[in-house]
């Protein structure tokens, strides 16, 4: 997409509806919007972490919003395009619980190699922890990032190797359904 223009193209349209749930409508509305707070048509770092602190003026959610940008920026240039918005919104809040899982694997999955090392976990969980500050009371078990991490390995890493594949933690997220609470951060978030 690249330059803005004020109104999306037939030929733009088809292809969003076809790599969306959104409809002709939603879509045109969306970019509306996209465009008004965004006029270049991208979203840059700096940019999107301004978004998350309207959300989180108590905590610090730059590094959230960090891991969240690079998963949201699918062709890697350092730049959020609307497509690129409008797929990521998509699946997050329309998509089907394989779908958000596969999100959530992608945002934990730092290093995209398809396993979720306790190094990977212990950072996002560590940034959510300072995204939210002491807005949340924890209880103790779950009090700091390394116990938490630690107690969600302990669930879902079936082999004990120390990684979570795909599968590990779509199962563990299934059985323990308040995992899947913790990880369905983007909530209203984009
Ligand atoms: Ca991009
Ligand atoms: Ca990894
Ligand atoms: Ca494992």
């Amino acid at each position: 997409m690249g330059k803005s223009q004020s109104k999306l193209s037939a030929e733009q349209l088809k292809e969003l509806q076809q790599c969306t749930h959104f409809e002709k409508k939603e879509l045109q509305q969306w970019y509306k919007g996209f465009i008004k707070d965004c006029p270049s048509g991208e979203l840059d770092k700096p940019e999107f972490q301004k978004i998350y602190k309207q959300f989180f003026p108590f905590g610090d959610p730059s590094k959230f919003a960090d891991y969240v940008f690079n998963v949201f920026d699918s062709n890697k240039n350092g730049r959020i395009e609307f497509k690129e918005f409008i797929v990521a919104l998509s699946v997050t809040s329309r998509g089907n619980l394989e779908d958000k899982l596969q999100w959530a694997f992608q945002l934990y999955d730092i290093d995209n190699n398809n396993s979720i090392s306790y190094d990977e976990m212990l950072k996002i969980v560590d940034a959510i922890y300072k995204m939210v500050g002491t807005m949340v009371k924890l209880p103790p078990d779950e009090d700091t990032p390394e116990k938490r991490v630690s107690k969600i390995f302990s669930l879902m890493d079936k082999d004990q190797n120390g990684q979570l594949s795909f599968e590990e933690f779509k199962e563990g997220s299934m059985k323990d359904p308040t995992i899947v609470q913790a990880l369905s951060l983007y909530d209203g978030l984009v």
